[in-house]
């Protein structure tokens, strides 16, 4: 029996989710305590595919951490993103589903946290030594902080490992690191050449980037707002923009690369006033979505002059 585990990519609590997935199935359904379990990172891409149509026939099928899908081909669902049903009927067929197997919640930070809740509280599930992955997952994916130093710093082992999925992740890498997460220590796994080797080179292109991001940004009412768009952006820094302009609420990034215009709207974690915005409702306008805190507007290449239009619309959005 083959289980394949689609899941959020690529991004830590993407592959922390399918990591702990597939100790809780392997522990806990007959039958599937020694199948072969294959990943698939499914992406936010403009005009990205119905994730059923990833599924395979004959397979155990598990979408983790992303959107819904009404496909008869999905068995497990776990999700927290609040835009996840944004196929035309999903949220219906969602709520209709009867098999126990499917969870949503958009109220919490993280895929990871809300899988090990309901392992725990429905199956009876639980895995001890996973803790620290739990922890490190939902600070992660909730921007959970304490201030945009720790947020933008590698030391932590669970840093380390989420700046090499997130910059060079694909499933052959996630193939390999997903099982380390599920089954060692974060200190290991980050030890682990596939990690320790590929560190060095990210640091260095992260370190450039703070420094295009000093020189490019601005602070437009309560928007920090950088334009990347003048040359291909091959690394992120979801939090420098902060380090840069503590005072805004917001932050609005505008970068391409050679498949995709990207606009990144976030919410300032550490910011003094409350948040006065729905980040993914904003993004949503646009065909994006995300999370009340963060989320992204991805389109295709060509469609430059769309995305400064949208730009605006949101940066004055944000100070309404
Ligand atoms: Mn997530």
């Amino acid at each position: 029996m083959e289980v394949l585990v689609a899941h959020h990519g690529y991004c830590f609590d993407g592959a922390t989710t399918a990591a702990i997935f597939t100790r809780f199935l392997r522990e806990t359904a007959p039958g599937l305590a020694r199948a072969e379990y294959s990943y698939k990172g499914l992406l936010y891409e403009p005009n990205a595919p119905p994730p059923g149509d990833k599924l395979r026939a004959g397979a155990v099928n598990a979408v983790l951490d992303y959107r819904y899908t009404t496909s008869p081909l999905l068995e497990w669902y776990f999700d927290h993103h609040v835009s996840a049903f944004q196929e035309k009927g999903s949220e219906a067929h969602f709520r209709a589903d009867a098999s126990g197997k499917k969870f949503h919640d958009g109220a919490y930070g993280s895929c990871t946290k809300l899988l090990i809740d309901v392992a725990r509280e429905r199956f009876g599930w639980t895995a001890p030594d996973l803790d620290e992955l739990v922890r490190w997952s939902d600070i992660i994916d909730a921007a959970r902080f304490p201030d945009a130093d720790v947020a933008s710093s590698f030391d932590p082992p669970a840093m380390a490992i989420a700046a090499v999925i997130s910059e060079q992740g694909d499933d052959h890498l996630c193939g390999q690191i997903i099982p380390l997460l599920a089954t060692k220590p974060l200190a290991a796994v980050a030890a682990h050449p596939l990690i320790a080797q590929r560190l060095g080179p990210i640091k260095l292109r992260h370190d450039a980037l703070a420094k295009r991001m000093g020189e490019s940004g601005e602070q437009r009412g309560d928007v920090a707002w950088f334009d990347l768009s003048d040359a291909p952006l091959d690394t992120v820094a979801k939090f420098v923009g902060y380090k840069l302009f503590p005072s805004a609420q917001y932050s609005v990034v505008l970068s391409r690369n050679p498949k995709r215009v990207k606009i990144s709207v976030g919410f300032n974690p550490w910011a003094k006033r409350p948040r006065g915005h729905n980040v993914a409702a904003l993004c949503e306008r646009y065909g994006g979505g995300g999370h009340p805190v963060v989320g992204a507007i991805s389109l295709p290449p060509h469609e430059m002059a769309r995305a400064r239009t949208a730009v605006d619309e949101i940066i004055a959005a944000l100070n309404a």
